[in-house]
């Protein structure tokens, strides 16, 4: 049962997801022409729908609705609208939409809410860009300094340093990005669930007890280029085929976890020379190896690169491991989750505590403030891909929770 209908939900996902580059599915980069053209747009409909507008200095965007009690602290939402490469048009842009048109249904309706509640877009929250992922999120939690922007990197060796004075963000105020605790009241994302539970039972809405967090390592093995035809199997030093077998120790670690959230997946490989008639000399692969159990991850990993060296040496390649990032896993407020529990009862909406395989903003976020995430269904489970899709009805249920959800925190004293 909707109760706030009207809802632009589908207009302004379809609206989005016109900016992206040509080829298959949405694929919309950090700091691309496309999702600066994205920013754009979401800027200009934040001022239009009476939002205060800021952006800070790592491109963090924030569209807040003033409330009638500002000196307290404010309630957030909101998600990110950087893509991976083909991918669908919903992942991230569910939970910026939801929160637009929460903060829109809550302002045109006149409903008091003593606490701000601010809309947020979070720069670069995949990790196909630097190999890391959450970057706006993770530097308001602390976790990414002034001083480490150079060092990160795309695959270009762009710096985001660069990147961030080339768009023009102003670096100079970077310690304002710095969220402490105590600065939120309470955070609470929607996403799509990017898994097939909801699916599979048969409920409308995923409530978020706890989220998953990523280790990426970049791994670089490096053996001999050389003749496809005049090279014996003996003498290689064949790269691609250390790093196939380093793949299949990695899918074995993962697959021996203690908890059932490991994951492993190698998805980024990059051979040199990359030709027919040649073995690759070297090869770079990214390591992504997830868990809700921060030292479950790392024992698999430990496992995974006792078993990756002993392959390396016994085919005569060198390996070099570089971390990205090791990230801890994150537990939802008990307090928001139970506030969105009953929220769901009230209304008669189905739903199921479940854990989040994939990582969200609200993972940093909740370093500093208490964060909830709701859920909304993923067609058959798939998401990073142009057969992603989530029901617009099933985003409107999502959008109501949302703004009930975010009526109750910001009248909370
Ligand atoms: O990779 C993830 O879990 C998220 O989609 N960035
Ligand atoms: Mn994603
Ligand atoms: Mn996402």
């Amino acid at each position: 049962m909707l109760k706030y209908k009207q809802l632009k939900i589908e207009s302004l996902i379809r609206r989005i997801d016109t900016f992206k580059t040509i080829g298959h599915g949405t694929t919309r980069l950090p700091f691309s022409k496309e999702e600066m053209e994205a920013r754009k747009f979401i800027a200009k409909y934040m001022e239009n729908i009476g939002l205060t507008v800021t952006e800070d200095s790592i491109g963090n965007l924030c569209g807040c609705l003033p409330g009638t009690e500002p000196s307290l602290t404010p309630v957030w939402t909101g998600s990110h609208i950087d893509t991976v490469l083909e991918a669908g048009m919903f992942d991230g842009v569910a939970g910026v939409v939801a929160g637009l048109e929460a903060v829109r249904i809550i302002k045109e309706n006149g409903i008091l809410h003593k606490r701000d509640i601010c809309v947020w877009i979070y720069t670069s929250e995949e990790s196909t860009k630097f190999q890391m992922g959450c970057i706006g999120s993770r530097a308001m939690a602390g976790y990414l300094t002034r001083d480490e922007l150079s060092s990160v990197k795309d695959q270009d060796g762009i710096s985001l340093e660069n990147l961030l004075i080339e768009n023009g963000f102003h670096l100079d105020s970077y310690d304002s990005v710095l969220k402490r605790k105590g600065d939120v009241y309470a955070a609470v994302e929607l996403h799509i669930e990017q898994s097939p539970n909801l699916e599979r039972n048969q409920k409308q809405i995923g409530i978020v007890d706890a989220i998953c967090a990523p280790s990426n390592l970049m791994i670089t093995l490096e053996g001999e280029q050389s003749h496809a035809g005049g090279t014996s199997m003996e003498m290689r030093k064949d790269a691609f085929m250390a790093a196939s077998e380093i793949c299949l120790a990695l899918e074995r670690c993962a697959k021996c976890g203690t908890s059932p959230y490991t994951t492993g997946t190698a998805g980024f490989v990059e051979l040199t020379p990359n030709a027919v008639n040649v073995i690759p000399g070297k090869v770079k692969m990214s390591i992504d190896v997830r868990d809700c159990d921060y030292k479950s991850k790392n024992k698999v990993i430990e496992e995974f690169l006792f078993e990756a060296d002993l392959i390396a040496k016994r085919r005569k390649v060198t390996m070099v491991v570089e971390e990205k990032c090791n990230d801890m896993p994150m537990k939802c407020n008990a307090k928001i989750t139970s506030i969105l529990h009953e929220i769901c009862e009230k209304n008669d909406v189905s739903y199921m505590h479940t854990i989040s395989g994939a990582y969200h903003d609200s993972l940093f976020i909740g370093t500093f403030a208490p964060v909830g995430m709701i859920f909304v269904p993923s067609k058959n489970g798939i998401s990073h891909s142009p057969a992603e899709w989530t029901d617009f009805s099933d985003i409107e249920v999502g959008t109501n929770l949302l703004t009930d959800a975010l009526i109750q925190l910001s009248n909370e004293i």
